[in-house]
């Protein structure tokens, strides 16, 4: 234990030549050893005395003056007068006085200090487990701190806030703290953490948890394996549940009635399977779960796809089409590029042999004409293109 030493020492106000007790206020954890120390600089051979809160005095000098078996004697001289009370309690605490018998008699008071530790705090007000919707109280108390001790409230180690109150029993305290919370399954399983915080307990607070237990109704989904489920092939229906009580076992049926008695469907735990997919496996499947709760499904309507309807060769089929398209495109393509060709010689030829023929006598002026007008020829040949 710590002892905590208030370093004030009172000082007597009027002096006779500098001949007076010195103390100091002493602070102690309870269950440890007070040293109560009481020191004269300048000492004509004057006895020293401590007597306790209730005038009682416990030293004169080197002689006990009480009968208690806690408090001895650590230095007597003319210049000090030490002493040591062991297993400080609570009772303890209050004014000592050292007294120099002078005439008239010099005093210096000390007042001792006495922490109170607080006890292993204890959560109450639960009683497990909750069902949803419930409203619960937790209480964390913890007596015997002095002065009152703090609690702070963890919820899953981030902190939430209580409502303290603190009543004073004998010369400690007794410290509650409360956290309200109307639990639904989110809670179920939640760490609520009291912590008790103290100067006595340094950094190491005092802690206890209650792990709540929130019952709660079945929460059902079916998750299946396929998603093309196709005929003849595995497939998995898993009924995930929730719930507190675990909702076991579920109950599966198909269509409203109980599942067929095929060597194909297996139920296993939360699962069923389908070993072998059949056309005649369609349906409706339901999964149900209960707890003392309530009750709760979820359903799967199952289609089992024909495996040939789906996949009529369609791969191959559309390779062929692309091949047919490209290749009706460069054909189309090439008729067109060779029917502009064959218009544009046609063209220029039919121009050419009308030109030549309308104006000219004979065939060779026809000619001649015909290279002459042959820039208007390339007129006409642009009109065909
Ligand atoms: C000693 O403690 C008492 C009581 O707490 C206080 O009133 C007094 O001022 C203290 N004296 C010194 C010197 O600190
Ligand atoms: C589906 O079941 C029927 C009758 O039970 C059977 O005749 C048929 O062969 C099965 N089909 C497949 C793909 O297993
Ligand atoms: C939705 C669906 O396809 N239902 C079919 C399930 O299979 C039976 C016969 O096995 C058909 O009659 C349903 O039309």
């Amino acid at each position: 234990h710590v002892v905590h030493l208030s370093p004030a020492s009172s000082h007597p106000t009027a002096g006779s030549q500098g001949q007076f007790p010195v103390t100091q206020n002493v602070t102690v954890v309870e269950g440890s050893t007070a040293n109560m120390t009481c020191r004269v600089d300048y000492n004509d051979n004057t006895s020293l005395q401590w007597s306790n809160p209730a005038q009682q005095t416990l030293f004169f000098g080197d002689k006990k003056a009480l009968r208690d078996n806690r408090i001895e004697l650590v230095r007597a001289s003319w210049k000090e007068l030490t002493i040591s009370i062991s297993e400080v309690t609570l009772s303890d605490e209050g004014q000592y006085t050292c007294s120099l018998f002078t005439m008239p008699v010099k005093t210096s008071k000390a007042f001792l200090t006495v922490l109170g530790v607080p006890e292993k705090p204890e959560i109450i007000g639960f009683s497990r487990p909750a069902v949803e919707g419930e409203d619960v109280t937790l209480t964390c108390i913890t007596s015997g701190s002095k002065p009152a001790a703090d609690i702070r409230w963890y919820r899953n180690d981030k902190e939430v806030q209580g409502v303290k109150e603190v009543n004073a029993t004998g010369r400690s305290f007794t410290v509650r703290s409360t956290v309200h919370l109307r639990v639904n399954r989110n809670d179920d399983g939640a760490a609520y953490t009291c912590s008790v915080e103290h100067i006595t307990l340094n950094s190491t607070p005092h802690q206890v948890t209650e792990v709540l237990e929130v019952h709660y109704a079945p929460q059902v989904e079916i998750v299946h394996s396929l998603i093309v489920p196709q005929e003849g092939q595995y497939f998995k229906l898993e009924c995930v549940s929730k719930g507190n009580p675990l909702p076991e076992p579920v109950l599966w049926t198909k269509d409203g009635g109980e599942l067929p008695d095929v060597e194909r469907m297996i139920v296993e735990g939360r699962e069923l399977i389908i070993t072998t997919l059949n056309k005649t496996d369609n349906g409706t499947y339901r999964c149900e779960a209960s707890n003392h709760i309530g009750t709760n499904s979820d359903e799967y309507v199952l289609f089992v796809y024909d495996p040939n309807a789906l996949t009529p060769h369609g791969p191959d089929h559309a390779l062929i089409g692309g091949v047919v398209a490209v290749v009706v495109f460069i054909t189309l393509c090439f008729i067109i590029v060779l029917g502009r060709y064959l218009a544009r010689h046609k063209g220029t030829y039919l121009t050419n042999e009308a030109k030549g023929a309308e104006d000219a006598p004979d065939a060779d002026t026809a000619i001649i004409n015909a290279e002459g007008n042959h820039a208007h020829a390339e007129e006409k040949k642009e009109y065909f293109i």
